[in-house]
């Protein structure tokens, strides 16, 4: 039998295809999504065409990991598009929209887990740090990207949705300061200081915003109350953490394999060629 939901119907199918119209009907929030599908796909295969000459083993680890990050953007923005992993959320008391039911994207938090680990791997690898490093922030922002779905996604209490917004901020805390420390003064020793430096200011600053999306957008302090707008801000942000990230990155691997290739535990052996 099937359940009955407040709104009369089954509750998959029929949130599904209430939120895909009203995606639909929406040109500023399915604008936000179509332009991010087609985005990725010149990307994936701009990407491939770049990586074409690559052969060193390290090279092509930070190439596959480079493209993923669209290949993984063309699914999530797909299923948001679909409805399939968009859903009304009941905020609780105590929301500015309380009791009120919020579009909420949460296949974004979710797709996350697999592209933001991608752009991570692809810098580690590039400031040739340790394993144990990698791993850790990988950990880290996996987690980051599970407790910000959380905070998305819970409907009993208001505090406990900031609780795991804080918990997820101290996750990304984590992968901050990595990228702040330890690994700038690995890719200074790998000889790629120049690049790192370059795609960790842009990864800082574009990171730091989705945070504050987050907060200011439907699901935290509802300041800006327009789901399009508030997609419009994430994909903003993807276009430039995704695509122009990758973009620079790639750019640079192909032009200066030879830095990339170099074995990884002797830095002193394998000085900058520049
Ligand atoms: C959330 C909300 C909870 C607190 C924090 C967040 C951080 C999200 C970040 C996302 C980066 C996404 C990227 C996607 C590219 O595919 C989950 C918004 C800290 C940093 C770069």
């Amino acid at each position: 039998m099937a359940v009955a939901t407040p709104n009369g119907g089954l509750p998959l199918q029929v949130t599904q295809s209430e939120v895909f119209s009203r995606i639909q009907g929406d040109v500023l929030l399915s604008s936000s999504l179509w332009a991010n599908i087609a985005l990725a796909g010149l990307s994936a295969l701009l990407f491939v065409y770049m990586g074409r000459r690559v052969s060193s083993p390290r090279a092509k680890l930070i190439w596959g990991a480079t493209l993923m990050i669209p290949l993984v953007s063309i699914s999530s923005y797909t299923g948001l598009v679909s409805g399939l992993t968009v859903g009304l959320i009941e905020m609780p008391a105590g929301h500015a929209l309380a009791g009120e039911e919020v579009l909420s994207q949460w296949g974004r938090y979710l797709t996350w887990a697999l592209s933001t680990p991608m752009i991570l791997l692809a810098l580690g690898l590039l400031a040739d740090v340790d394993e144990g490093s990698l791993f850790t922030v990988i950990a880290a922002d996996i987690a980051m990207c599970i407790t910000g779905l959380a905070a998305a996604l819970v409907t009993s209490s208001y505090l406990l949705r900031w609780v795991f917004y804080l918990i997820s901020c101290a996750f990304f805390a984590v992968v901050l300061y990595a990228l702040l420390t330890e690994w700038a003064s690995a890719a200074t020793a790998a000889g790629t200081g120049e690049i790192f430096d370059t795609l960790r200011a842009l990864t800082v600053v574009l990171w730091l915003g989705y945070p504050i999306v987050w907060a200011l957008g439907v699901e935290g302090f509802a300041v800006i109350q327009s789901v399009g707008l508030t997609s419009w801000a994430y994909s903003g942000l993807d276009i430039l953490a995704k695509y122009v990230f990758a973009f620079l990155l790639l750019r640079w691997v192909a032009a200066n394999e030879g830095t990339v290739a170099a074995p990884s535990t002797a830095p002193s052996t394998a000085p900058a060629d520049d």
